[in-house]
């Protein structure tokens, strides 16, 4: 039942999906979204609310995607593009999520929201319980949370609560807090988040003009979001919009990647990774809770997962922000880290269409900037002096 408050299947313990009537899956469907801007909400027919006019929206989705030639130049590729997800109202592709899920909490008079967060879930969830009126608590790994996604959280007016432990460890104590308390729990495990992130896919091919990428390279961590994706493209398929499917590639940062690591050795079972680390903290996630939903999406796609180290996150971040003027946070360089590592191998090709899902950004962490550079050099109000200092 769509109003019941329920997280896990009672049968076999798996998460939930949200399907919808046949009967909506008809390619007629999409007249209905050519007169609305580019948003999450132009998809509104295929997003589970039941009262359009209470959606809770700060703006989200309708973010750009765009082509990197300059990129796909240095590596040899005709057609990369990147969408931007860092355009979000909170920065990151976190809201597409939390407009659905807030709605939600609503729908079913919730007066409280909870979630575990390495730092963008927060932020978005605050933000939006925020503008609904919902009291809101975030649970955060200790120290490991950027400081543009900290500050977020506080402004926005969340109980900030640091849990001594990573990701996993708050995850489950706040999963233990909202089943036994009347509290909304929004991270991804609650199947509305990934309806509204789904449309990620939705907006890739209303901006090609109705084609399909060959790839869609994603950061994968707590892996909801190439799962909800791959749920979009597939609805494009059912609905007669699209005939053909991208294969979804999942990447991972080297010391936070179970899933990565499965896919790659090819194996049925996976080994969740006990302590992760990564520079980029958004992704420093062991026991991914959607690992199920995304390995589905990797293998029924024909596509792959690649591992990257800090050091290629962080010259891929570098580099795209050099090359094309995009600035995101390390997770999301991860994509890119992995679109240089595949090309690199050959196992992306010069003629592909390749969308690289740029999740937040770059200003959510500035500390990892400042520490790879020196500071900018000072002078005294002298044209002179700065005259000889460009002439070096
Ligand atoms: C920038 O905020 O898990 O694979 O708690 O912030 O759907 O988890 C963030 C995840 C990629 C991974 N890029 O997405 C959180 C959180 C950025 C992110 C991911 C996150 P999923």
């Amino acid at each position: 039942m769509p109003s019941e408050i329920i997280y896990m299947c009672r049968r076999c313990g798996d998460l939930l999906s949200v399907e919808y009537n046949v009967d909506l899956m008809r390619p007629e469907i999409a007249s209905n979204w050519v007169g609305r801007a580019l948003s999450v909400w132009r998809y509104a027919e295929l997003l589970p609310i039941v009262d359009r006019n209470k959606i809770v929206s700060l703006g989200e989705g309708g973010t750009s995607l765009n082509k990197c030639d300059r990129l796909g130049g240095y590596l040899g590729l005709k057609e990369v593009y990147v969408k931007n997800e860092g355009e979000n109202p909170t920065g990151s592709f976190k809201d597409r999520g939390m407009t659905v899920g807030v709605t939600k909490a609503l729908e079913m008079s919730m007066k409280r929201v909870a979630c575990a967060s390495t730092g963008n879930t927060s932020a978005s969830l605050a933000a939006y319980a925020a503008k609904a009126g919902l009291e809101c608590i975030v649970l955060i790994p200790s120290g490991k949370v950027a400081l543009g996604k900290l500050v977020q959280a506080i402004i926005y007016g969340a109980r900030v609560i640091q849990v001594k432990g990573n990701f996993d460890d708050a995850l489950r104590i706040v999963e233990e807090l909202c089943m036994t308390q009347p509290i909304y729990l929004l991270n991804s495990i609650n199947p509305y988040r990934l309806e509204g992130q789904k449309t990620i896919a939705f907006e890739i091919w209303d901006q090609l003009g109705g084609k399909v990428p060959d790839k869609v390279i994603v950061p994968v961590g707590n892996a909801g979001n190439i799962s909800a994706i791959w749920k979009g493209f597939r609805e494009l398929y059912l609905m007669g919009l699209i005939n053909r499917l991208p294969r979804m590639i999942g990447i991972q940062a080297e010391g936070a990647a179970p899933i990565a690591n499965m896919i790659k050795m090819g194996s049925s079972e996976i080994k969740f990774v006990e302590k992760p680390e990564t520079i980029a903290t958004a992704i420093r996630i062991g026991s991914p809770v959607n690992w199920k939903k995304a390995v589905k999406a990797i293998r029924e796609s024909g596509g792959l997962a690649e591992t990257v180290s800090d050091e290629e996150i962080l010259s891929a971040q570098k580099l795209l922000a050099r090359l094309e003027g995009i600035f995101v946070e390390p997770a999301s360089a991860a994509s890119i880290a992995g679109l240089i590592k595949l090309s690199k191998n050959g196992l992306v090709e010069k003629d592909e269409l390749v969308v690289c899902v740029a999740t937040g950004h770059g200003l959510k962490d500035p500390d990892i900037i400042l520490r790879q550079f020196p500071k900018p050099i000072e002078i005294e109000v002298d044209v002179n002096t700065l005259i000889k200092i460009l002439s070096v």
